[in-house]
């Protein structure tokens, strides 16, 4: 069940109120849960009550035999009203915070989802991942399992104390004497803990993020050896954790027995009291023996109290963790004035603009350039000249200062769900799911495909046959058994998402650059017949790649340094010549050596392999 309970503001507010909040729809069912929990108690006394009559009105006295099977009766029959409020509670408190905390999970799972890149890009994973998984889970037993504790020690203490006050009024003072001295300690430990707690989370948040980044970096770890390093590295953080866990567990150890001690101190004055009054005759037997139990069932609440109040308090340690989180802006998915039922006709013009990932260190500037629509823009440039940044900033993953605009409206005016189902990325870090390899071909596309469909992105992409070669073909799942791609097969199939998806805008970031030079002449050559009627942006490090756009736009430190055709650039002085005579350098080098092992396989019958390898990493940098 999802409802449109806006956990945004719910978790804003201040905790308790946040918390009310939060159980909007399960309320009354709560409040059941609390009754039942309270009836229990009020069962727990009727019990004594009942004791005390049997002691001092049935036992022994001869004329009312008749009453024992009542009285029998009486005692089962509280003891199963008694299992049953509490079962009932329970089972009630439960499944209100189980639902509860299950809305709050998919919201935040969704909320995670939507926050900016600028967020994503500033907050450790691992942190995150703690934040969603162990900060929920304590808010989800201090609702089903500590408040609903708290209840019951509560009402017991206040049908106990009344029914105590009922016994012998002065008796019922004399055993609450040492609770304000409880409450007093409890608290002094309820701050202390809470702040060490959260130490604790921060610190197991920081072990989270260690492992996540050696587990994902596992291949360079052992490509330098590091993993000495990194070992320490762990054990360090891990010893973080160990140090402020083991302050907490110091904590607890000294709170529990001094509270054991003062508790304990109270029963033996409170049955002292009550014996001497017993023998002295001022209470009966039955009295006394109610007395009792009902000390004991005041007293055992007040040490739990101490521990309950605690853990709640970790529990709104939680919630503000949990809130820090649902408090931070979304990214407006659909905010924007201008919506135009069909896709764009891809005319992009950048006047002027102005970007920086952190102020103050301008990644781009002064960027200003017209992409007709269905032309091709190629982007070259060494690397860190804020081509990836310049392409990012089409389907507004960043803000920007300045001008974009799309058939001549400002970028900031479309809704982003409209610029990001008509832009097709090839991002240059490629990235699959561990879902089979159709399922991640498929993954961008909103309307109903083939399966001719998806042959015909993957042959584009010039990843068809790679895939049929597979035991399973592309049903096989990624990653699983040992069938993991190599880069340039990632970066294929990640292609082959983007040219299913069909979209009007093209964006194509180093989308080639792990795929040899043979290969590569294949997929451009399938791309020719696809680019015709969409802007295409290609950024390449080859100049072979985007000798053929319309416009070849050159970066250097976040500038515009050259513009213009290939014809025109060579004529100029500057990079893009020097680049382009450097890898035609090597290609005729390449080709020489080529020839040259071609003679040698000829006349001694052995091949070698040429190392073309230069030529296909020559980079424009
Ligand atoms: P490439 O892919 O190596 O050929 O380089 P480009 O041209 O794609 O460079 P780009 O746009 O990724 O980076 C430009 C500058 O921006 C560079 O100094 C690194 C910095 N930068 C890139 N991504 C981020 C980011 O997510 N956050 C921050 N703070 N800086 C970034
Ligand atoms: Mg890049």
């Amino acid at each position: 069940m999802t409802t449109d309970l806006d956990l945004k503001t719910t978790l804003s507010t201040r905790r308790i109120v946040g918390l009310w909040r939060m159980i909007t729809g399960y309320r009354a069912i709560y409040a059941g849960a609390f009754l039942c929990i309270g009836l229990a108690a009020v069962c727990q006394t009727v019990f004594y009550f009942l004791l005390r009559y049997f002691t001092d009105d049935v036992l022994g006295v001869e004329a009312m035999r008749g009453q024992l099977a009542w009285v029998a009766a009486g005692f089962i029959g509280l003891a199963l009203a008694q299992g049953l409020f509490t079962f009932m509670g329970g089972r009630w408190a439960t499944m209100t915070s189980e639902n509860v905390i299950r809305r709050l999970r998919d919201y935040l799972y969704d909320h995670v989802q939507r926050l900016t890149f600028a967020y994503h890009d500033k907050t450790p994973t691992g942190d995150l991942i703690q934040r969603s998984t162990s900060d929920v889970e304590t808010m989800r037993r201090f609702l089903g399992e500590e408040s609903v504790g708290l209840g019951r020690i509560l009402s017991l203490f206040v049908v106990n104390f009344v029914g105590l006050l009922t016994l012998n009024p002065r008796l019922a003072l004399i055993s609450i004497v040492v609770v304000p001295l409880i409450v007093a300690v409890s608290i002094y430990f309820f701050r202390m803990i809470g702040k060490r707690y959260e130490i604790f989370q921060e610190e197991e948040a920081k072990l989270s993020t260690t492992l996540q980044e050696n587990l994902s970096g596992v291949r360079v770890v052992r490509a330098f050896a590091r993993q000495d390093f990194e070992r320490q590295k762990f054990e360090v953080t891990n010893r973080g954790r160990y140090d402020s866990g083991r302050k907490l567990l110091v904590l607890h150890a000294v709170y529990w027995p001094s509270t054991d001690i003062i508790v304990g101190i109270q029963l033996i004055i409170g049955y002292a009291v009550g014996a001497t009054m017993a023998i002295n005759g001022e209470i009966t037997v039955g009295t006394f023996l109610a007395y009792m139990g009902m000390l004991t069932w005041i007293m055992w609440p007040i040490r739990n109290v101490g521990r309950l109040i605690v853990q709640m308090s970790m529990a709104l340690v939680s919630f503000d963790r949990v809130a820090e989180i649902i408090r931070v802006d979304r990214e407006p998915l659909d905010a924007g004035t201008h919506r135009p039922d069909g896709p764009p006709h891809g005319e992009i013009v950048f006047d002027d603009v102005r970007f920086a990932y952190a102020e103050e260190m301008a990644v781009l500037n002064g960027i200003t350039f017209r992409a007709e629509p269905g032309q091709v823009i190629a982007l070259v440039g060494p690397t860190g000249s804020g081509k990836t940044s310049l392409v990012n900033l089409l389907p507004r993953f960043y803000e920007y200062q300045g001008s974009i605009r799309l058939d001549g409206v400002e970028l900031r005016d479309y809704p982003r769900r409209y610029l990001r189902e008509q832009i097709g990325f090839v991002l240059q870090e490629p990235f699959l799911f561990s879902r089979t390899i159709k399922e991640n071909i498929m993954y961008g596309v909103h309307r109903e495909v083939t399966d001719e469909d998806v042959y015909r992105a993957a042959q584009a992409a010039a990843v068809h046959d790679v895939i049929l070669s597979f035991p399973d073909g592309y049903d096989t799942v990624v990653g699983e058994r040992g069938v993991t791609l190599s880069g340039g097969q990632k970066q294929r199939v990640t292609l082959a998402r983007t040219l299913l998806k069909d979209p009007a805008i093209l964006i194509l970031d180093d989308a080639t650059s792990s795929v040899d030079t043979e290969t590569e002449a294949a997929i451009r050559e399938a791309l020719q017949e696809l680019i015709p009627g969409r802007t295409t942006f290609i950024i390449a490090h080859r100049v072979q790649t985007v000798m053929s756009a319309d416009l070849i736009l050159v970066l250097e430190k976040g500038r515009i340094v050259q513009s213009g055709t290939h014809a025109e650039l060579l004529e100029q002085e500057g990079i893009y010549r020097r680049i382009y005579e450097l890898q035609s350098q090597i290609e005729d080098e390449l080709q020489q050596d080529l020839a040259a092992a071609h003679a040698a396989a000829g006349s001694n019958g052995h091949y070698r392999t040429p190392e073309r390898q230069s030529a296909d990493t020559a980079a424009l940098d």
